[in-house]
């Protein structure tokens, strides 16, 4: 798979903790079930509570599942497990390992996606060669409480319209993304279309919460090519 052929436009990010997947529920279980509506386009192993051992051996086995499904897998924060595993690159934030060492460090030909919040941090990533942007956060959300800020739809219209028309940078968002905002967020962010328009979304508690992530996926994706009324 050529980095440059990556579609980005049903993007699940994981999470392991009960909250949102539920007591009963194994995160490699969920990806499989999402995967197998064939509606997830990219996924990113994102695990804040593993040692490095277990992150290794989970990601190798999303990496299986991933392979067999013929879409990415990204993880989280980890350039050390991404190179462990081999797997098609990682997911950044504004806090983690800078962008120059991650691209080193994995080399021109894997995926490094980095998460933004204002048109200064975008204007950076796309300096550094990032391949897509993370979006966020759209709207609030008890999966990621921490966040430095929510953006809405117009901070991701703001940043969308002062991506460099010549940058070849993909661009996904995140936060509070359902099937009650995902036509809405899609449109509004593509019509009027500017130079870059949203490439796809992010989602996390719609699928991993979700009680069939299968179908969910599907909904999403349909969702996503759907303009919403008066669009
Ligand atoms: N980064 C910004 S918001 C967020 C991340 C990882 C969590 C989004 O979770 P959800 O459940 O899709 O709102
Ligand atoms: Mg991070």
């Amino acid at each position: 798979m050529r980095k440059q052929d990556v579609d980005y436009s049903l993007y699940l990010v994981t999470d392991s903790t009960p909250a949102v997947l539920g007591v009963r529920r194994d995160v490699c279980a969920v990806v499989e079930a999402a995967l197998r509506g064939g509606a997830v386009t990219c996924v990113q192993y994102r695990d804040k509570t593993g040692d490095t051992g277990a992150l290794v051996t989970t990601a190798r086995r999303l990496h299986a599942l991933t392979q067999r499904a013929g879409v990415p897998l990204l993880v989280n924060d980890r350039v050390d497990v991404a190179l462990a595993v081999g797997c098609e690159g990682v997911h950044i934030g504004q806090d983690d390992v800078e962008l120059a060492t991650a691209r080193r460090l994995l080399g021109e030909n894997k995926i490094i996606g980095v998460t933004v919040s204002n048109v200064e941090e975008m204007l950076e990533a796309c300096r550094g060669g990032a391949d897509y942007l993370g979006i966020g956060t759209v709207f609030a959300t008890v999966t990621k409480e921490n966040t430095k800020s929510i953006i809405g739809v117009d901070g991701l219209q703001q940043i969308l319209l002062r991506i460099p028309a010549d940058s070849p940078v993909k661009t996904v968002c995140i936060g509070g993304i359902n099937a009650s905002n995902a036509s809405r967020v899609a449109w509004q962010s593509s019509n009027p279309a500017p130079h870059h328009s949203l490439d796809g979304i992010a989602v996390v508690s719609a699928i991993m919460g979700a009680a069939d992530p299968a179908g969910a996926s599907r909904e999403l994706l349909r969702l996503l090519r759907t303009p919403p009324p008066f669009a």
